[in-house]
């Protein structure tokens, strides 16, 4: 398994999550016991509620123990000589999908021998806990939003978008004669004349009439020949487009690219011109040039890919020189984070002659489809899995387009790259970094954008070169059980983390439902890789912030090949203003402004117009929201929370991400606040608003 390639003198460090707190012993003494002491540990009800502790005692002396307690609960013994327990609820810990009810059911079972060694047995208590709830309606559809007696958009600052409406006659004679009225104004009463007035036959009873003056309404509506008067109401255009995906063999696994929006994105490069020659320089472990997924995807050494691992770390025997190929050294038996890297960007579409029986012949597909959107591999992490400082800081000045001078020799690149993927770095002084920051700082200047991982400590730890300045720091992100993004527990959190993208789940309890050969395969990136056992080409499952930083490079790849931007602050820019906001409101250490929306920063257009809700807690998890009939509501534990409603437009099912109506309410639950009701929510498509 991949992980993020750490900078030499720095310490890997994967997070395994915080521990729940310790159970402290109540400060209170235990009552004294209410009953005679009986031999035996009697049947009982534990009910919860919405409490979170709860105090059990029994007047039993003999030997006991619990044995069995569900996952969401703690136990701690008060005495050594009686049957004295706290039992501390953990709603956080209830797996976020299995929540369909508010009660959460399990057992606790003690075992326990009798004083006297005579009677022993074990009994079962059934533990009941009531989860905290969230709810509200929706709008009904056929109100949409339009407070039909007082005539305005219930959302007080949408402008009344026309003076139109429909009215409905009694019958095709009433209607025609009241056309003609209108017509020939002579005929009109008082309460009608307006000059403005127009009208014009609608079906066989109606008629649209446009008017501003509200006598005109008022005079209609208290008509006998007049059924109903009507707002001519706004509707969208429902076309949508068909999306397009790859048929290679394992794209069904890749869900990063589906969660992106991509299958939008495609279909909008099918037909809107991704014209202009992109590189991205991927500074890596190297590559692997007969992959045959990347073939034609790489820059190869006349375009100026560079191996810049130095001799005394060189493990190809030849230090400094032309060939970034990731070697094949004695032993080595893991895959290759720099083809991995690479293949999310760029793997091919479509079929290819395997080089082996064994071997896929299409693979998975890379994110850049048919852009003119190349790889230049720069090799600066060397067989043990380390870089240095200076390592990495040649390879951005080199892969800029500056000159650079390595063992005796100026190296110019001749195929500058626009954009550069850094899968690396590592917990280190702002001064150690400095270096390379100021390089950073350099190429940013000439244009180039730099995308760093985060890191993968699930801590605070800042990480470098990601929070250099002038450094994009890119967090992961993967899939919740809602199908929605949520944060990866092993992705660090400090404030320079600015985006985040799919970078796995890093866990193989996350599955969302996808198989691989015939086995579950966990929500893992899966890419391009290579098989140095067998000297061929394969296809890896790896979590990391390593992985979601090229969904990062990718997407600025293809906004500078669409031409939608052209300099690097203004690409920025966008990326930022249409990134899909996960978790607090707002830009947060988890998830920086929030993951990134390929479809919306590159304007493609929509291929669904579907409705639906996440609830988003502000640590980072996700939680699905049922609905049953208008109403809708979802049973979550102790936290702050936002519910978003809205629209989606780029097929991915996130909800109200940029460019797609979005109605949001943040609320919290906790024992003092167990149900939350958040009243009606409204989607208006034709003000392209919810509310
Ligand atoms: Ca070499
Ligand atoms: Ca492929
Ligand atoms: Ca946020
Ligand atoms: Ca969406």
């Amino acid at each position: 398994m991949h992980r993020f390639i750490q900078l030499s003198l720095m310490t890997l460090l994967i997070s395994c999550g915080t521990p729940p707190a310790p159970i402290t012993p109540p400060t209170t003494p235990p009552p004294a016991p209410a009953a005679p002491v009986t031999d035996q540990v009697t049947n009982r009800q534990v009910e919860f509620g919405y409490t979170t502790e709860q105090r059990i005692t029994q007047p039993f002396t003999g030997n006991w123990k619990v044995v069995t307690v569900p996952p969401w609960l703690q136990v701690s013994k008060n005495s050594a000589t009686t049957l004295d327990l706290t039992l501390r609820a953990h709603r956080r810990a209830v797996e976020a999908h299995t929540l369909t009810e508010p009660v959460v059911r399990g057992d606790i079972v003690v075992s326990w021998t009798s004083k006297d060694g005579v009677r022993s047995g074990s009994t079962t208590w059934p533990v009941t806990m009531t989860m905290y709830e969230v709810n509200g309606q929706l709008a009904p559809p056929a109100t949409n939003g339009r407070d039909t007696a007082t005539n305005r958009w219930t959302n007080s600052s949408t402008p009344e978008p026309s003076n139109e409406y429909i009215v409905t006659y009694r019958s095709s004679q009433a209607r025609d004669q009241f056309a003609r009225s209108l017509r020939h104004s002579a005929d009109l009463s008082d309460a009608w004349s307006e000059t403005s007035a127009q009208i014009e036959l609608l079906g066989p009873r109606r008629a649209l009439l446009r008017t501003t003056q509200a006598g005109t309404l008022q005079g209609l509506r208290a008509h006998p020949d007049v059924l109903s008067v009507q707002p001519n109401a706004f509707m969208s255009a429902l076309e949508t487009h068909t999306p397009v995906e790859p048929d290679d063999q394992y794209y069904p696994n890749q869900w990063a690219p589906r969660l992106l929006g991509y299958p939008a994105v495609w279909r909008d490069m099918t037909t809107t011109p991704y014209q202009r020659d992109v590189v991205i320089a991927v500074l890596d472990t190297g590559v692997r040039y007969d992959h045959p997924d990347l073939r034609g995807a790489l820059i190869d050494a006349a375009g100026g890919a560079l191996d810049l691992v130095p001799r005394e770390r060189s493990d190809d025997e030849n230090g400094v020189d032309s060939d970034p190929t990731d070697p094949d050294y004695f032993g080595r038996t893991g895959g290759s984070h720099g083809t991995h890297v690479t293949g999310i960007i760029a793997a091919r579409w479509g079929t290819f002659s395997p080089p082996c029986t064994t071997c896929s012949a299409s693979g998975v597909a890379g994110a850049v489809y048919t852009a003119p959107v190349r790889v230049l591999p720069i090799r600066v992490i060397d067989a043990t899995g380390t870089t240095t400082v200076a390592t990495t800081l040649n390879g951005v000045r080199y892969a800029a387009g500056l000159p650079v001078e390595i063992e005796g020799h100026t190296f110019v690149n001749p195929t500058p790259a626009q954009v550069i993927n850094l899968s690396l770095g590592g917990s280190m002084s702002a001064a150690a970094a400095a270096p390379l920051c100021e390089a950073i700082t350099e190429v940013k200047r000439k244009g180039v954008l730099v995308f760093a991982a985060a890191g993968n400590t699930g801590t605070p730890t800042v990480h470098y070169p990601a929070a250099c300045e002038d450094a994009v720091a890119v967090a992961a992100v993967t899939l919740s059980p809602s199908g929605a993004p949520q944060h990866a527990a092993y992705s660090s959190t400090f404030p320079q983390v600015r985006l985040s993208a799919p970078g796995g789940a890093g866990s193989a309890a996350q599955w969302n439902g996808s198989t691989l050969n015939g086995t579950p395969f966990p929500d893992d990136v899966i890419s391009t890789s290579w098989d140095y056992a067998r000297d061929q080409p394969n296809y890896a499952g790896a979590s990391g912030t390593s992985q979601a930083t090229p969904q990062v490079s990718a997407l600025v790849a293809l906004m500078l090949s669409k031409g939608v931007t052209r300099s690097a602050d203004d690409t920025l820019a966008r990326l930022e203003a249409t990134a899909t906001d996960v978790g607090r409101v707002g830009r947060d250490e988890l998830f920086g402004v929030g993951m990134i929306n390929p479809a919306a920063a590159l304007g493609a257009p929509a291929v669904t117009h579907r409705f639906g809700f996440h609830v988003y807690a502000d640590d980072g998890q996700t939680y699905t929201v049922r609905q049953r009939g208008l109403s809708f509501g979802a049973f979550l534990p102790e936290g702050n929370y936002t519910l978003r409603y809205g629209h989606d437009s780029n097929g991915n099912a996130v909800y109200g991400e940029r460019g797609e109506e979005i109605a949001t309410r943040s609320f919290s639950l906790g024992i003092n606040q167990s149900v939350v009701q958040l009243g009606k929510l409204i989607c208006l498509p034709a003000a392209h608003q919810c509310q």
